[in-house]
Formats: structure tokens, C-alpha cells, sequence
């Protein structure tokens, strides 16, 4: 009898606490894969104080309530020994018809009950359902209180049997097998090479994206590189000194900091599909990612190589150290106007958010080229050279291009199109998301907009009735230099739903600062590699009576 009423106590005070949740906002503080706690550029902050009050009164009742349920579990504990789980057990409870599992440690918890009632939402939770909460906690460093950890004491099961070791590595013979441990929320395109991106829920999240959390784009294996003997070859010019740099030697050339937006020219294939089959990864709407990064201006190092602006027209072109059994290595070329222009700063990075660069994203020195796609970020940098031409690689000359809709792999001519470059402007919808159930009375759309070529946002209309109305969504985030808009705007509209209304169709939509727009459809737009898809993005969405 106590125990169900304390029960209700628990339960009541975390409904209350899911009602206070559109009022409240949590310092979401990002980590890196270390598990360090780093503060990142938080995006939001506590902006009520009745609500903080509101909290802490929860968080008195919740704590009492979790403590002597804590206290009562742990006696049952004491009595019996705990029932031992192996992780596939574990994994196989992650849906509502299984019940919902977690571990913790080596202690397993069913927390089927508490989906509904987590402050952070159902969805969030539903990320580490079968399996650890360790690396989603490690991002929301709000679960490193007590009472939260009590919360979870509740609901324990057991515990992890010893005997069952963590899953096996891969096999050496594997090309993959060199390849770095990733973060258990990305949402795998392809295993082998690996291709991944994080869940919508998390993208906007924060305007600056987490590393562990930054897309990934890989075409090979991940080099294993010793930063220690690394060297960057610079070709010279004819009769001039080739360089070849070493991480230090790198470091003395001035240190130089962006914060760009990373987007793979497939972002949104998945939709292009919908029309008509495309050959490549099904990426969402999270092939995109914001970071900053640091390192040597391109135009500084090829203007000590001896490089300067020629009359003819000439590519820099770059060379990654990932290659493939016949030992070809990926890469791609920018034009040399863009590389010498100190203005377009174009970077030699070699950190990422104040960190070096992740394996997965190029370490030790990647290319970063703002307001261009991100097939021409070449990754693990081996070499740089200035050519006549195009980078001969079949990523610049058979890839990343775009065709006319009625083009087929029978006709296609890659000799034809331009390489993308600079990219068109882009939105996406990232809450709700397509087929959830809102509330009435209230909506929040949420999302992100961003234009190639350092072209500003300077708007997005937000439509939650197909297309007929529109109202303009704010916009977040650091402002935006002219002509150096390298980095996304973050967008979100508070809107009342309409009355009446049991489904919402909401669409949005970006402007640039040269009043380019995106198109309405598809259709229209559709290619056979099913790149630059920057249609208006559209969530179909249901409303609680
Ligand atoms: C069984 C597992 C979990 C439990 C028991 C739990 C518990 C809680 C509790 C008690 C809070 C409120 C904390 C406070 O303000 O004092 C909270 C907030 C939050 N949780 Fe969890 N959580 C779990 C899993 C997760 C996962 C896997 C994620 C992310 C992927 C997540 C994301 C969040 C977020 C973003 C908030 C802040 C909510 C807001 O801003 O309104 N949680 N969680
Ligand atoms: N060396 C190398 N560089 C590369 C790639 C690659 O496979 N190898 N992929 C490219 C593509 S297509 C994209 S979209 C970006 C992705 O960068 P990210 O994985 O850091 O998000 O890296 C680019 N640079
Ligand atoms: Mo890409």
C-alpha cells in the first residue's frame, strides 16, 4: 500500500515534469568521445526561474519517493542474488510490445514504464533502448545527478552476466577492422565503408554539433596515421620548392578558426528515392553538420610553396591517405581562385571543436572549404599540388554531379556537367518528425537552414497547411558575416495548432541573401546519383483530439 502510493507520487511528480517541459530549457552540455565533460557553445540555457522553483519541488518529491523505493529494492536485492542477462537479451527488449531495456554498468533495467514519463521525451530515450546509456548521458550531462540515478534504481532487473564479454572485434582480414569505435546514436547508412548520421532529435539539438554526434562520409577504410611521422606534401611550381610539412611545422603558419557547415551533396536522397530509384546511401536529413575548425590557411601554405594566381585557369588539387586494394586514394579539387582567396578561408584543419580531428573525420589535417560540398573536405590529407585541370579522381569527374531529370545510365555524359561545387540554398524539418502525434493546442517546428557559397539565410517560412499559409520562423544561432555565411541557422516556430485540425501537413522553406529559393517538389529536380535534393522538406504529422 505505501509502496503504490509512493508509486503515484513518482508518477505524478514526472507528469507534472513533462508539463513543464515546454517552459523549460537545459543546458545541453556536448563531450567528446573521452568522456569528458566539455562545455560546447550551449545553446540553451535556464529561462525561467518559477519553472526552476517548479523543478525543485518535483525533484524534493521525486527524491523522496525514488529514495525509499531505492531503499526497497535494494533490501529485495539483498534477499535474493540478481538475476544475470546476457547482452543479447538486453537487445532484443527495445519496443514497447518486448518491453524496454537499458543498462547501466553491469545492471540491466526495464524501464518500459518510465518511456512516457522521461522529462526528455519518449524518442530521446528509444535512442539507447536494448543497449547502454553511457554514451547518450555522456552528451546530457543533466543525468549526472543523484536523483536521476535513483529514478533508474527503480527499475532494476539485474545485472549483466560477467561471462558475457562485450561484442567480439572484427576479423583482422576485415579492411575495416582498423576502422574507430562509433557513437551507438548514429543512424548507419553502410557499415563497410562506414556512413552515418545522427538522429534528427539530436542535429539541432545544438548549433554547434557534438564530434561523436558529426556525420560521417567515408568511401574507404579509415586510415590508421601516426601523427608523430606524418607529412603533408605541397608540390611546387615548376622550378619552385616542393614542402613537406609535418604537424608542427604546420602549427607555425597563423592559426586560423571557422565555424562551417559540412554537407554531403546526398543529403535528402531518401526522398529523391521516393520519385525514382537512385544509386547511392538512403541519407535522411542528417547529412549535414556544424563545426568549428582550426588550422593553416590554404593560401598561406601555397603561397610559401611559391604558388600564386596564374592567368589560366588552375585547380588545387588533394589527395587523401584512405585508399582502396589497388591503392587508390580519394580525391577531389577546388579551384585555385577559391584556395588563394584568404577572404573564401579555406582551411588545412587539424582540430575540430577545440579537439584534434577525430579518426573518423581526418585526422591529423583535413581540407575544410566553406560554403562547399563536402565531397571536396578531403579527409586524412596526404598530398597537395596546383594542375591545369580537375583533380583526375573519379569523385570530381564520375561523381558529385548533376544531370537533367531525364538522364539515365544509359545517356549520362559525366564529361558534361560541372563538379558541384558551391551549394544551393537548404532546409530541413527536424521536430517533429513525419508520422509522430502532437498535442493540440501548441506546436514547435524546429529545423535547419543553410546556403552554399557563404550566401546568408535571411529567411524560412514555416507552412503547417500544405503550402496554402505561412508564417516566419525565428532564427538562432551566431549571426551571419556578408558573403561569409559559412555556418547553418538554426529555425524554430511556436505556433498554435490550427483548430480542428487531426493532421498537419508542415512544410518548410529557406531563402538566401540573393533571394535563391528552394523548389516546391522533387520531381523536377531528380537525378539518377540523386544529389542536390533541396525541395521544400514536408513532415506529415497527427493531432490529439
Ligand atoms: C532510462 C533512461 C533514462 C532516465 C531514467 C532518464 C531520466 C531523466 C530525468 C530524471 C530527467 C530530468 C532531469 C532533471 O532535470 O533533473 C531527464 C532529462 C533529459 N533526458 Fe533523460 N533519462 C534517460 C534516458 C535518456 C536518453 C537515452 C536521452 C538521450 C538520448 C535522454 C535525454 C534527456 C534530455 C535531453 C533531457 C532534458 C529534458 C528537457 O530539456 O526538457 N535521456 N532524463
Ligand atoms: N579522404 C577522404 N576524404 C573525404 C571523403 C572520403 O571518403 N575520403 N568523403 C568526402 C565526402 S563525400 C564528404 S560528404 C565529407 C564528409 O565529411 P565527414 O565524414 O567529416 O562528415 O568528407 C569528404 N572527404
Ligand atoms: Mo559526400
Amino acid at each position: 500500500m505505501l509502496l503504490l502510493r509512493l508509486h503515484r507520487v513518482r508518477v505524478l511528480g514526472l507528469q507534472q515534469a513533462s508539463r513543464l517541459r515546454s517552459t523549460l530549457r537545459f543546458c545541453i552540455r556536448a563531450c567528446s568521445t573521452d568522456d569528458s565533460f566539455q562545455p560546447q557553445y550551449p545553446s540553451f540555457t535556464y529561462n525561467d526561474s518559477s519553472a526552476s522553483r517548479g523543478w525543485g519541488v518535483m525533484g524534493t518529491l521525486l527524491g523522496l519517493g525514488a529514495v525509499l523505493a531505492y531503499h526497497e529494492c535494494r533490501c529485495r536485492a539483498d534477499q535474493e542474488s540478481p538475476r544475470m542477462y546476457t547482452r543479447e537479451e538486453v537487445s532484443s527488449h527495445c519496443s514497447p510490445k518486448t518491453g524496454i531495456w537499458v543498462t547501466f554498468g553491469h545492471e540491466v533495467f526495464d524501464v518500459t514504464e518510465f518511456v512516457d514519463l522521461h522529462p526528455g521525451g519518449p524518442a530521446k530515450l528509444m535512442l539507447a533502448a536494448g543497449g547502454p546509456l553511457e554514451p547518450f548521458w555522456a552528451l546530457y550531462a543533466v543525468h549526472n545527478q543523484p536523483h536521476v540515478r535513483e529514478i533508474l534504481a527503480q527499475y532494476k532487473i539485474g545485472e549483466l552476466n560477467p561471462n558475457d564479454k562485450a561484442p567480439p572485434t572484427l576479423e583482422t582480414s576485415d579492411p575495416y577492422a582498423g576502422d574507430p569505435p562509433r557513437h551507438p546514436a548514429l543512424k548507419v547508412n553502410s557499415q563497410r565503408p562506414f556512413n552515418a548520421e545522427p538522429p534528427t532529435e539530436l542535429l539541432t539539438e545544438n548549433y554547434i554539433t557534438p564530434n561523436p554526434l558529426f556525420f560521417t562520409r567515408n568511401h574507404l577504410p579509415v586510415p590508421n596515421l601516426d601523427p608523430d611521422t606524418y607529412r603533408l606534401h605541397v608540390v611546387g611550381p615548376p622550378g619552385g620548392q616542393p614542402l613537406s610539412l609535418s604537424l608542427d611545422d604546420l602549427r607555425q603558419f597563423p592559426k586560423h578558426e571557422v565555424t562551417v557547415t559540412v554537407q554531403c551533396a546526398g543529403n535528402r536522397r531518401s526522398e529523391m528515392t521516393k520519385v525514382k530509384e537512385v544509386k547511392g546511401l538512403e541519407w535522411r536529413a542528417g547529412a549535414i553538420s556544424t563545426a568549428r575548425w582550426a588550422g593553416a590557411r590554404l593560401c598561406d601554405v601555397l603561397a610559401q610553396a611559391g604558388h600564386h594566381l596564374s592567368e589560366t585557369e588552375a585547380h588545387v588539387c588533394f589527395e587523401g591517405l584512405d585508399s582502396d586494394l589497388t591503392g587508390t586514394a580519394y580525391g577531389a579539387s577546388i579551384p585555385l581562385a577559391r584556395a588563394l582567396d584568404p577572404e573564401a578561408e579555406v582551411l588545412l584543419a587539424y582540430e575540430m571543436n577545440g579537439q584534434p580531428l577525430p579518426r573518423d573525420h581526418g585526422f591529423p589535417v583535413r581540407v575544410v572549404v566553406p560554403g562547399v560540398v563536402g565531397a571536396r573536405h578531403v579527409k586524412w590529407l596526404g598530398k597537395v599540388s596546383v594542375e591545369p585541370e580537375e583533380s583526375y579522381s573519379h569523385w570530381q569527374r564520375r561523381d558529385y554531379k548533376g544531370f537533367s531529370p531525364s538522364v539515365d545510365w544509359d545517356t549520362v555524359d559525366f564529361d558534361l556537367a560541372p563538379s558541384i561545387q558551391e551549394l544551393p540554398i537548404q532546409s530541413a524539418i527536424t521536430e517533429p518528425r513525419d508520422g509522430e502525434t502532437i498535442e493540440s493546442g501548441e506546436v514547435t517546428v524546429k529545423g535547419y537552414a543553410w546556403s552554399g557559397g557563404g550566401r546568408a539565410v535571411v529567411r524560412v517560412d514555416v507552412s503547417l497547411d500544405g503550402g496554402l499559409t505561412w508564417q516566419v520562423a525565428e532564427l538562432d544561432g551566431e549571426e551571419q558575416r556578408p558573403r561569409k555565411a559559412w555556418a547553418w541557422r538554426l529555425w524554430r516556430l511556436q505556433a498554435p495548432v490550427p483548430a480542428g485540425q487531426k493532421e498537419l501537413n508542415i512544410i518548410c522553406k529557406a531563402v538566401d541573401d540573393s533571394y535563391n529559393v528552394q523548389p516546391d517538389t522533387v520531381a523536377p529536380i531528380w537525378n539518377l546519383r540523386g544529389v542536390l535534393n533541396n525541395a521544400w522538406h514536408r513532415v506529415h504529422v497527427y493531432v490529439t483530439p
